[in-house]
Protein backbone atom coordinates (compact mmCIF):
# COMPACT_ATOMS: atom_id res chain seq x y z
CA UNK A 1 0.00 0.00 0.00
CA UNK A 2 1.22 3.58 -0.86
CA UNK A 3 2.19 4.99 1.94
CA UNK A 4 0.52 9.00 1.71
CA UNK A 5 1.64 11.96 -0.11
CA UNK A 6 4.08 9.51 -2.13
CA UNK A 7 5.37 8.79 -5.64
CA UNK A 8 4.18 5.80 -7.24
CA UNK A 9 7.00 4.76 -9.79
CA UNK A 10 5.95 1.28 -11.86
CA UNK A 11 9.45 0.26 -13.15
CA UNK A 12 11.78 -2.73 -13.52
CA UNK A 13 15.87 -3.43 -13.10
CA UNK A 14 17.52 -2.31 -16.83
CA UNK A 15 14.69 -0.29 -17.89
CA UNK A 16 13.39 3.05 -18.82
CA UNK A 17 12.42 3.67 -15.19
CA UNK A 18 16.00 3.65 -14.26
CA UNK A 19 15.95 7.38 -15.76
CA UNK A 20 13.90 8.45 -13.45
CA UNK A 21 14.40 6.70 -11.15
CA UNK A 22 17.87 8.62 -11.03
CA UNK A 23 16.27 11.97 -11.21
CA UNK A 24 14.09 11.32 -8.20
CA UNK A 25 17.22 10.47 -6.39
CA UNK A 26 19.07 13.76 -7.82
CA UNK A 27 15.86 15.81 -6.53
CA UNK A 28 15.79 13.67 -3.38
CA UNK A 29 12.41 12.53 -3.44
CA UNK A 30 10.90 9.32 -2.05
CA UNK A 31 9.22 7.27 -4.23
CA UNK A 32 7.30 3.32 -3.81
CA UNK A 33 8.80 1.30 -6.42
CA UNK A 34 6.79 -1.46 -8.10
CA UNK A 35 8.89 -3.60 -9.31
CA UNK A 36 8.27 -5.42 -13.05
CA UNK A 37 9.49 -6.52 -16.27
CA UNK A 38 6.13 -5.42 -18.19
CA UNK A 39 8.26 -7.03 -21.47
CA UNK A 40 8.63 -10.64 -20.35
CA UNK A 41 5.42 -10.97 -17.65
CA UNK A 42 1.93 -10.60 -18.41
CA UNK A 43 1.40 -10.33 -14.48
CA UNK A 44 3.56 -7.29 -14.57
CA UNK A 45 1.99 -5.89 -17.86
CA UNK A 46 -1.63 -5.97 -15.95
CA UNK A 47 -0.59 -4.40 -12.42
CA UNK A 48 0.65 -1.23 -14.57
CA UNK A 49 -1.93 -1.49 -16.92
CA UNK A 50 -4.66 -0.03 -13.98
CA UNK A 51 -2.51 3.32 -14.03
CA UNK A 52 -1.21 2.86 -17.46
CA UNK A 53 -3.49 1.08 -20.56
CA UNK A 54 -0.33 0.96 -22.91
CA UNK A 55 1.00 -1.26 -19.84
CA UNK A 56 4.55 0.09 -19.97
CA UNK A 57 6.81 1.09 -17.65
CA UNK A 58 7.96 3.41 -16.72
CA UNK A 59 4.49 4.75 -15.10
CA UNK A 60 4.89 7.44 -12.31
CA UNK A 61 1.54 8.44 -10.33
CA UNK A 62 1.56 11.59 -8.21
CA UNK A 63 0.89 11.73 -5.12
CA UNK A 64 -2.28 13.42 -6.04
CA UNK A 65 -3.56 10.14 -7.53
CA UNK A 66 -2.73 11.37 -11.34
CA UNK A 67 -0.49 9.32 -13.74
CA UNK A 68 2.07 10.63 -15.72
CA UNK A 69 3.61 8.25 -18.54
CA UNK A 70 6.01 8.63 -21.61
CA UNK A 71 9.80 8.71 -19.80
CA UNK A 72 10.67 11.98 -21.62
CA UNK A 73 7.99 13.59 -20.42
CA UNK A 74 8.22 12.22 -16.76
CA UNK A 75 11.96 14.03 -17.07
CA UNK A 76 11.13 16.77 -18.47
CA UNK A 77 8.10 17.73 -16.11
CA UNK A 78 10.06 16.14 -12.63
CA UNK A 79 13.41 18.99 -13.87
CA UNK A 80 11.48 21.97 -14.61
CA UNK A 81 9.41 21.49 -11.02
CA UNK A 82 12.46 21.83 -9.34
CA UNK A 83 14.30 24.22 -11.40
CA UNK A 84 16.64 24.73 -8.47
CA UNK A 85 18.48 21.28 -9.01
CA UNK A 86 19.25 22.26 -12.55
CA UNK A 87 18.25 19.08 -14.46
CA UNK A 88 16.70 21.34 -17.73
CA UNK A 89 17.92 24.15 -19.16
CA UNK A 90 15.37 26.61 -18.49
CA UNK A 91 12.28 27.79 -20.44
CA UNK A 92 14.24 30.76 -22.59
CA UNK A 93 17.86 29.32 -21.89
CA UNK A 94 19.66 28.91 -25.09
CA UNK A 95 20.18 25.03 -24.61
CA UNK A 96 16.40 24.63 -24.22
CA UNK A 97 15.64 23.92 -28.10
CA UNK A 98 18.66 21.69 -28.19
CA UNK A 99 17.47 19.74 -24.99
CA UNK A 100 14.22 19.22 -26.10
CA UNK A 101 14.94 18.50 -29.47
CA UNK A 102 17.30 15.47 -28.50
CA UNK A 103 14.97 14.29 -25.13
CA UNK A 104 12.78 13.65 -27.96
CA UNK A 105 14.92 12.02 -30.30
CA UNK A 106 15.97 9.95 -27.59
CA UNK A 107 12.59 8.74 -26.96
CA UNK A 108 10.70 8.53 -29.94
CA UNK A 109 13.79 7.38 -32.51
CA UNK A 110 15.51 5.21 -30.04
CA UNK A 111 13.19 3.98 -27.04
CA UNK A 112 10.37 3.37 -29.19
CA UNK A 113 12.35 0.91 -31.12
CA UNK A 114 12.93 -1.47 -28.33
CA UNK A 115 9.16 -2.29 -27.93
CA UNK A 116 9.71 -4.66 -31.71
CA UNK A 117 11.98 -7.07 -29.43
CA UNK A 118 10.31 -8.72 -27.66
CA UNK A 119 8.00 -10.22 -29.86
CA UNK A 120 8.81 -9.83 -33.43
CA UNK A 121 5.57 -10.13 -34.59
CA UNK A 122 4.03 -7.02 -33.25
CA UNK A 123 5.42 -5.65 -36.48
CA UNK A 124 3.72 -8.57 -38.20
CA UNK A 125 7.39 -10.53 -39.06
CA UNK A 126 7.33 -14.25 -38.51
CA UNK A 127 9.11 -15.47 -35.05
CA UNK A 128 11.58 -16.84 -37.80
CA UNK A 129 12.74 -13.97 -38.89
CA UNK A 130 13.52 -12.64 -35.38
CA UNK A 131 17.47 -12.60 -35.41
CA UNK A 132 17.09 -10.50 -38.38
CA UNK A 133 14.32 -7.90 -37.03
CA UNK A 134 16.48 -7.80 -33.64
CA UNK A 135 19.66 -6.92 -35.86
CA UNK A 136 18.06 -4.28 -38.13
CA UNK A 137 16.76 -1.89 -34.97
CA UNK A 138 20.06 -2.64 -33.48
CA UNK A 139 21.53 -1.12 -36.53
CA UNK A 140 18.78 1.59 -36.83
CA UNK A 141 20.13 2.67 -33.63
CA UNK A 142 23.37 2.85 -33.71
CA UNK A 143 22.65 4.88 -36.69
CA UNK A 144 20.65 7.26 -34.61
CA UNK A 145 23.21 7.34 -31.90
CA UNK A 146 25.86 8.64 -34.36
CA UNK A 147 23.21 11.21 -35.50
CA UNK A 148 22.86 12.67 -32.33
CA UNK A 149 26.84 12.29 -31.63
CA UNK A 150 28.11 14.15 -34.85
CA UNK A 151 25.26 17.02 -33.98
CA UNK A 152 26.22 17.18 -30.21
CA UNK A 153 29.00 19.15 -29.11
CA UNK A 154 29.36 18.01 -25.45
CA UNK A 155 31.47 19.66 -22.93
CA UNK A 156 31.55 18.28 -19.00
CA UNK A 157 28.00 16.84 -20.03
CA UNK A 158 25.73 16.74 -22.70
CA UNK A 159 24.58 20.11 -23.06
CA UNK A 160 27.34 21.85 -20.91
CA UNK A 161 28.92 22.10 -18.05
CA UNK A 162 25.75 21.11 -15.98
CA UNK A 163 24.19 17.12 -15.53
CA UNK A 164 20.73 17.29 -17.04
CA UNK A 165 18.02 14.43 -17.50
CA UNK A 166 19.42 14.41 -21.05
CA UNK A 167 22.52 12.65 -19.66
CA UNK A 168 20.35 10.56 -17.35
CA UNK A 169 18.03 9.17 -20.28
CA UNK A 170 21.44 8.48 -22.62
CA UNK A 171 22.71 7.36 -19.59
CA UNK A 172 20.39 4.75 -19.03
CA UNK A 173 19.11 3.98 -22.92
CA UNK A 174 22.64 3.61 -24.24
CA UNK A 175 22.60 0.29 -22.00
CA UNK A 176 20.08 -1.41 -23.65
CA UNK A 177 20.63 -3.37 -26.86
CA UNK A 178 23.11 -3.13 -29.25
CA UNK A 179 24.76 -2.23 -25.78
CA UNK A 180 27.18 0.36 -24.68
CA UNK A 181 29.99 -1.29 -26.13
CA UNK A 182 28.36 -0.15 -29.71
CA UNK A 183 27.31 3.07 -28.05
CA UNK A 184 30.79 4.00 -27.17
CA UNK A 185 32.07 3.10 -30.62
CA UNK A 186 28.91 5.18 -32.36
CA UNK A 187 28.94 7.80 -29.93
CA UNK A 188 32.52 8.58 -28.92
CA UNK A 189 31.81 12.15 -28.38
CA UNK A 190 29.02 11.36 -25.97
CA UNK A 191 31.06 8.65 -24.02
CA UNK A 192 33.26 11.08 -21.54
CA UNK A 193 29.91 12.72 -19.98
CA UNK A 194 28.07 9.19 -20.02
CA UNK A 195 31.04 8.16 -18.31
CA UNK A 196 30.96 11.36 -15.91
CA UNK A 197 27.53 10.05 -15.19
CA UNK A 198 28.07 6.34 -14.73
CA UNK A 199 30.59 7.21 -11.85
CA UNK A 200 28.54 10.36 -10.14
CA UNK A 201 28.67 9.28 -6.42
CA UNK A 202 25.34 10.62 -6.52
CA UNK A 203 23.91 7.42 -8.50
CA UNK A 204 26.60 4.69 -8.71
CA UNK A 205 24.85 2.53 -5.85
CA UNK A 206 21.99 3.31 -8.23
CA UNK A 207 23.11 1.89 -11.40
CA UNK A 208 24.76 -1.34 -9.57
CA UNK A 209 21.53 -2.07 -8.36
CA UNK A 210 19.34 -1.50 -11.19
CA UNK A 211 22.03 -2.82 -13.73
CA UNK A 212 23.51 -5.45 -12.46
CA UNK A 213 25.35 -7.03 -15.06
CA UNK A 214 26.34 -3.53 -16.71
N1 LIG B 1 7.19 5.48 -24.81
C1 LIG B 1 7.46 4.85 -23.55
C2 LIG B 1 8.10 3.50 -23.81
C3 LIG B 1 8.24 2.70 -22.53
C4 LIG B 1 8.67 1.26 -22.80
O1 LIG B 1 8.86 0.84 -23.95
N2 LIG B 1 8.86 0.52 -21.70
C5 LIG B 1 9.21 -0.87 -21.79
C6 LIG B 1 10.26 -1.23 -20.75
S1 LIG B 1 11.81 -0.43 -21.03
C7 LIG B 1 8.00 -1.71 -21.52
O2 LIG B 1 7.31 -1.50 -20.53
N3 LIG B 1 7.74 -2.68 -22.39
C8 LIG B 1 6.64 -3.60 -22.26
C9 LIG B 1 5.84 -3.73 -23.51
O3 LIG B 1 5.88 -2.85 -24.38
O4 LIG B 1 5.10 -4.69 -23.62
C10 LIG B 1 8.36 5.71 -22.69
O5 LIG B 1 9.16 6.48 -23.24
O6 LIG B 1 8.25 5.67 -21.45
Amino acid sequence: MARKQEFVLYGAAASGSVAVEAALTLLGIPFQLIEGETWSSKAARERVGGQNPMRQVPTLVMPNGETITESAAILIWLADLHPAAQLAPAIGDPARAQFLRWMFFVSSAIYSLHWIKPDVSRIGAPEGSRNNVVDAVHARIAFCWRTMDAQLKPSKYLLGDALSVLDLYVAVISRFGPWRERFCQEAPNMMPAIIRVDEDPRLKSLWERRFPSG
